[in-house]
C-alpha cells in the first residue's frame, strides 16, 4: 500500500487512516478507571474538527488500557503472556475496557462523530498460543468503514490457545489494522511529543532501526526491552507511513501534516 489517495483498499474504496489514543493520554494512569478528562475531550475535539472539515473522512480509532484495562489485568495476573481460565478475571477486564470504550465513544458521538464499538474479544483469536500471531477478522470494521462510520477498537482480552485468555494491546491492533485494511497513514497519540533521542528531543524522521537503535537503548539485533524500541520496529515494518506524537500534534496529523516523529 501506499501514501497515495488513489490507490483503492480490498473493499474498492480510499484507505483508511488509523489512530491510536494512547491509554496514558486519555486516562489518569495513576487512579483506576479514572478519565483524563481535559485530554480525552481535547482528543475528540480534534477528531471531530478533521472529520467536519473532510479531513480524515474513512477512519478507524484504537485507544490503549490506561488505569481501566491495565488496572485489573494486573490485579488477575494476565499480560499479553500470561493468560487466564478466570472467567471472573476476563470480565472484570473486558468490563472494564468496555466501559473506557463507552465513555470514548459518547465523547466522540456528543460532537457529531459517528463512533461505534468493536470489541477485540468478540472477534479476535491467537489460534496458535500466547506466542503466535493475532487473527483479527475485519469485516465488520470494514463493513461499518464502508457504511461511514467510526470503528472504535481498543485494547482487550483475547481468546488465546493453551492459554485461555491474554492482553491483546491497541498497539497490536494498529498493526493489525494497518496491514489489514491498507491503511493510508497510522498515528499513535499519548503523553510524549515524538520517538525521543538520547538527549529528550524529538527524532523527526525515521527511516531505518539502525540509524536510531543506540539512541533507544536497544541493539538492532535483539530488543527484549520492548517499550518505544518494539513500537518503532513494529511501525517500520508497515507500508504505510505511521507518525508518533503528543496532544499537539493530533490535529496536524489529521489535516495530512507531518507530526511528532515520521516512521517510514
Ligand atoms: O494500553 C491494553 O491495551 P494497551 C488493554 O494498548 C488491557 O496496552 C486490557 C490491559
Amino acid at each position: 500500500m501506499t501514501g497515495d489517495d488513489s490507490v483503492r483498499n480490498v473493499d474498492g474504496a480510499a484507505p483508511p487512516v488509523v489512530l491510536k489514543l494512547g491509554g496514558s493520554l486519555i486516562t489518569e494512569k495513576g487512579r483506576p478507571e479514572t478519565l483524563d478528562d481535559a485530554a480525552l475531550s481535547a482528543a475528540c475535539d480534534a477528531v471531530a474538527d478533521a472529520l467536519a472539515a473532510g479531513a480524515a473522512d474513512r477512519l478507524v480509532v484504537v485507544h490503549g488500557g490506561g488505569s481501566f484495562g491495565h488496572h485489573h489485568a494486573s490485579e488477575h495476573g494476565v499480560s499479553t503472556t500470561d493468560g487466564t481460565r478466570d472467567a471472573e478475571a476476563v470480565a472484570a477486564i473486558h468490563g472494564a475496557m468496555k466501559r473506557l470504550n463507552a465513555h470514548v465513544l459518547e465523547r466522540l458521538r456528543e460532537r457529531g462523530v459517528p463512533a461505534v464499538p468493536v470489541h477485540p474479544l468478540s472477534l479476535a483469536a491467537r489460534a496458535d498460543g500466547a506466542d503466535g500471531g493475532l487473527d483479527l477478522p475485519l469485516g465488520s470494521t470494514v463493513t461499518l468503514l464502508g457504511e461511514g462510520l467510526v470503528p472504535v477498537l481498543h485494547g482487550d482480552g483475547v481468546a488465546t490457545a493453551g492459554d485461555g485468555v491474554t492482553v491483546v494491546s491497541g498497539d497490536e491492533l494498529v498493526v493489525e489494522l494497518a496491514t489489514g485494511l491498507g491503511a493510508r497513514r497510522v498515528g499513535v497519540c499519548s503523553t510524549v511529543p515524538g520517538v525521543l533521542d538520547g538527549a529528550g528531543d524529538v527524532i523527526s524522521e525515521i527511516d531505518e532501526f539502525a540509524a536510531v537503535a543506540d539512541a533507544l537503548g536497544a541493539s538492532d539485533a535483539t530488543d527484549v526491552s520492548g517499550g518505544m524500541a518494539a513500537k518503532v520496529r513494529e511501525l517500520l515494518a508497515l507500508d504505510a507511513p505511521a507518525y508518533v506524537f503528543g496532544a499537539d500534534g493530533l490535529a496536524p496529523f489529521l489535516r495530512g501534516e507531518d507530526a511528532g516523529t515520521r516512521i517510514d
